[in-house]
């Protein structure tokens, strides 16, 4: 075996290489934005987190196989972003990564380098990945055709609601609500990201109970009807949870993906499809990472990354009109990555990669919270038909009641695609007119 002793260089400097050109078949390329600092010059910081992500450490070594050569990765980009942030693009041989092994993968390029004295801000903002690296990954079980034909519906936003109080009813009282908010006119009803199986609202219990509000809504209205059922919980009962649901026919299973961990998530998704189930990906926890504009990892990295793994739908927020923080610009696009084969940046993105999705199916996004009929056109303008919309509290709180909560979104959704104005299709659509005399056109604050 040959060994070179790594002494005589400037250890840090060695991956940085700017006249490096991708190759687009073999290279995984992250997009950070970089904030130095101070008294570290960018080469210095980009030469840090290259090493610390693919093969380095600290210091010069006494020896080094001479294959780790071939396994660096490079730091071959610098952009201004002209606010005290660079955008750095580095470049990793794919035969760094183990194939398929997602946590490995993110250990690597998204591991200690968030923490590295030298970046005062570091995030990824995204992350390339030829076929290559993609061919080792499944992907979404079912994909936006998937989940269509379950409902058998193809030319309107799926609809559906998530009981509110998000925690606190019983599994007979989620029945007699559940049947309401489906037999109104919802496609599915939800469980809540923190519903999992507490003692007033046992899973099973609740399986039962919603399941019987399904058969009985489908019976009187003769539509599919769904229960996003979240199965988030240690891995060996989210995997009874996943079997209990199959058991009684219903095709869709929730997951709080980032709580629960890209482990999980991976095997959860092999057993879904051994199960025929789709998977509703609740995204809680990832504002922690994905808000600042200068730390972290972007929504659009990590939907990406999901999709790649294998979710059916996943939240993406709302265009500026719901209750949480989001900038339309960037719903769209993480929309677009989501649903697209091939996607491509806005004109003008320079964070962005085109990227090519291969064998992987596409994915639904999931628009959410803070909704209410009055604010479902701008959704739909921005986000378009091929969405999913989840309308909580602006069923719950309508003053006729669920039923006509959910009634009041069909009839909102109804009056967008035929390109009617609210106001005017309320006239004649008495639960609409009640809703939106409580809420108008309101962007809950
Ligand atoms: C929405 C929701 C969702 C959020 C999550 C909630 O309820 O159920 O969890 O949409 O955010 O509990 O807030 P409402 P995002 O319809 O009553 O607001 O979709 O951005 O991940
Ligand atoms: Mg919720």
């Amino acid at each position: 075996m040959v060994f070179y002793t790594t002494e005589r260089f400037e250890w840090y400097n060695v991956f940085v290489k700017k006249d490096y050109v991708p190759d687009l078949e073999k290279d995984v390329i992250v997009s950070f934005r970089v904030t130095p600092t101070e008294g570290f010059s960018l080469e210095d910081v980009a030469g840090g987190i290259a090493s610390e992500s693919s093969v380095g450490t600290w210091t010069t070594l006494s020896s080094l196989p001479e294959r780790v050569w071939s396994l660096m990765s490079k730091a071959y980009e610098f952009i201004d972003m002209r606010d005290g942030s660079w955008l750095v693009r580095v470049a990793y041989p794919v035969d760094l990564f183990e194939e398929g092994n997602m946590p490995a993968f993110l250990a690597s390029v998204a591991g200690n380098v968030f923490g590295m004295k030298r970046v005062k801000g570091l995030r990824i903002e995204d992350i390339y990945m030829p076929k290559e690296f993609l061919k080792h990954f499944k992907g979404p079980v079912k994909g936006v055709q998937g989940v269509r034909e379950i409902y058998k519906t193809y030319d309107r936003p799926i609809v559906g609601t998530v009981p509110k109080p998000k925690v606190g009813y019983s599994p007979e009282e989620l029945e007699a609500l559940s049947f309401e908010i489906l037999a109104g006119g919802m496609d599915f009803v939800k469980d809540d990201e923190n519903l999992a199986s507490p003692p007033f609202c046992r899973f099973d219990a609740r399986a039962k109970a919603v399941m019987k509000a399904i058969d009985k809504a489908e019976r009187e209205t003769g539509e599919r009807k769904v229960w996003l059922a979240n199965v988030t919980a240690e891995a060996r009962e989210m995997v009874r949870r996943l079997k209990l649901v199959a058991d009684y026919g219903n095709p869709f299973v929730m997951i709080d993906v980032v709580v629960a961990g890209w482990s999980s998530l991976t095997y959860m998704r092999d057993l879904a499809e051994e199960h025929g189930l789709g998977i509703h990906a609740h995204r809680a926890f990832h504002a922690a990472f994905t808000r600042s504009q200068t730390h972290g990892l972007s929504m659009f990295a990590l939907a990406k990354l999901l999709r790649t793994v294998g979710v059916d739908q996943l939240h993406v927020g709302t265009p500026e009109v719901g209750k949480l923080e989001a900038k339309a610009r960037d719903v769209m696009s993480i929309s677009r990555v989501l649903r697209d084969s091939i996607y491509m940046p806005e004109e003008g993105d320079i964070l962005r990669f085109e990227q090519s999705w291969h064998h992987i199916k596409t994915a639904l996004p999931v628009s959410s919270g803070g909704l209410h009929p009055g604010t479902l056109p701008e959704v739909i303008k921005s986000l378009g038909v091929n969405l999913v919309i989840q309308v909580g509290g602006g069923v719950l709180g309508h003053p006729g009641g669920p039923r006509e909560g959910a009634t009041a979104v069909r009839q909102a959704i109804e009056a967008c695609l035929k390109g009617i104005p609210l106001d005017t299709y309320a006239e004649t659509h008495v639960e609409l007119r009640k809703a939106l005399e409580k809420w108008g056109y309101v962007r809950p604050a």
